[in-house]
């Protein structure tokens, strides 16, 4: 549980505008007192200050427990280049009981004291982390509580649920009619049915959170690594007139409408005798078949394997600009004269967005973690539908419970905390 008065840098290190200074716990209002040398200033107002001589800020005072931790909270906005900075915090830790905060320490006291669920904190995690719309968007939605409100009402489906079966089996030979165990066991499976639904999402949300793979296959010479360098923006692969040039599969991370893709470059596919190359084709292949998306890219000028359409969700034809021998279906491309191009992203873009948003607006899975704790109640819960035996019911049930109630903290928090805090940055 939380020990001390903890402080820390909350904005990004280096020269700024502004930096924002956090202090919580029992010492936040005397470093507030002895910082200014005046009392704590009005509650969740701004007020300009002096601070100890070394710069003039504004000063926050927000008292437990209405406040981000549930702990008396005091924030320093001051002028963001490093000395300030420095002597802020020097003058922070010279102060009786106060100490830095470790990574992840502010929201993990929000979590311990009731502010937030587990769910909400991994939320503020993915929104610092964020660095596509669509990920922004995700984090947000489970920020604003959408799966922990999920989440619990299965939980709470499922308590209720639960005692209603047992106790119907308990006393079967009193007064409860049969009809409640059977009601009580087609909740179970509705319960049960609706959490598989979830799971199978095709993994659309933990895919924005970490990203599409998207991977570039072909025979070679047909134009990958110029593709995936235009795609990029910028030169990752390195492009030559002879095939078999690129060997290893290389990636790059992108934005791409949005979306967070991972884009591989991969050895042009053909039978060789060369141990380094055929090495290369192999890991082309498996990079492809590990992939969320395969676009081919095929040579228009040149005849071609039709084998490999089969493997790839996008067909692209290049070298628009060479005379080609006959008409090609899939999409046309010069890369030479950038004929084509902005067709194929937005086809890409539409592929990627058909991946992740098959749902809706119901709200997604986003992590394995939620993963594995559902995959677990889905099991017990099926195991809890076929027992014979009361006891082995209730037993699977209470299993099938702790196992969601995991995934937002109802349960085994402290156990969880560490795992989950050790990802964060400090002074959040
Ligand atoms: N005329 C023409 N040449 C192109 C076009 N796109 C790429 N090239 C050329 O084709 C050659 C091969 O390009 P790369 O991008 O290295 O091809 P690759 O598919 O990565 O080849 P490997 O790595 O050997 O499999 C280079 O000389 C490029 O300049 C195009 O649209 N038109
Ligand atoms: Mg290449």
């Amino acid at each position: 549980m939380a020990d001390g008065t903890i402080y820390a840098l909350a904005s990004a290190p280096g020269r700024a505008g502004v930096a924002v200074i956090r202090v919580s716990g029992p010492g936040a209002g005397p470093s507030v007192e002895t910082l200014t040398g005046h009392r704590r200033p009005a509650p969740r107002q701004a007020t300009l200050a002096r601070l100890a001589g070394i710069d003039e800020g504004l000063v926050l005072w927000f008292p437990g427990p209405a406040s981000f931790t549930g702990e008396d909270v005091a924030e320093f906005q001051v002028h963001g280049g490093r000395a300030v900075v420095d002597a802020m915090l020097a003058a922070l830790a010279a102060l009786p009981g106060l100490r830095p905060a470790e990574a992840g320490e502010f929201t993990r006291r929000a979590v311990e004291n009731g502010k937030l669920d587990l769910t909400r904190a991994e939320a503020i995690a993915d929104l610092v982390d964020a660095q596509t719309e669509a990920q922004r968007r995700q984090a947000l939605r489970q920020y604003d509580g959408a799966l922990a409100e999920l989440y619990e009402r299965w939980r709470a489906d499922l308590v209720q649920a639960g005692a209603w079966a047992e106790a119907g089996i308990d006393f079967s030979d009193e007064d409860i009619p049969a009809s409640v165990v059977a009601d009580a066991k087609a909740k179970l499976s509705e319960i049960l049915e609706q959490i598989q639904r979830h799971l199978d999402d095709s993994s659309s949300g933990e895919l924005v959170r970490e990203g599409i793979h998207l991977t570039v296959i072909g025979p070679p010479n047909a134009g990958k690594s110029s593709l995936v360098n235009a795609l990029a923006r910028r030169d990752v692969a390195i492009v030559a007139e002879t095939a078999g040039t690129t060997r290893d599969v290389i990636e790059v991370r992108m934005d791409l409408g949005g979306y967070a893709v991972i884009l591989a470059d991969t050895a042009g596919l053909r039978e060789t005798e060369e141990a380094v190359e055929a090495e290369g084709v192999r890991r082309a292949r498996a990079r492809a078949k590990a992939s969320d998306l395969v676009l081919l890219l095929l040579n228009g000028s040149e005849a071609q394997d039709p084998a490999l359409v089969d493997q790839a969700d996008i067909v692209v034809w290049n070298k628009a600009d060479l005379p080609w021998p006959r008409q090609r279906a899939g999409l046309r491309l010069s890369l030479k004269t950038g004929e084509g191009l902005d067709a194929l992203i937005a086809a890409i873009t539409a592929k990627v967005r058909d991946r992740l948003e098959t749902r809706g607006e119901a709200p997604v899975l986003s992590r394995p973690r939620h993963r594995h704790a559902l995959e677990e109640a889905a099991s017990a819960l099926t195991r809890a539908l076929a027992a014979r035996q009361p006891e082995l019911m209730a037993e699977d049930l209470r299993l099938a419970t702790r196992a969601i109630g995991r995934i937002t903290g109802r349960v085994d928090v402290e156990e969880l905390l560490g795992a989950i805090f050790k990802d964060f940055c400090v002074g959040k």
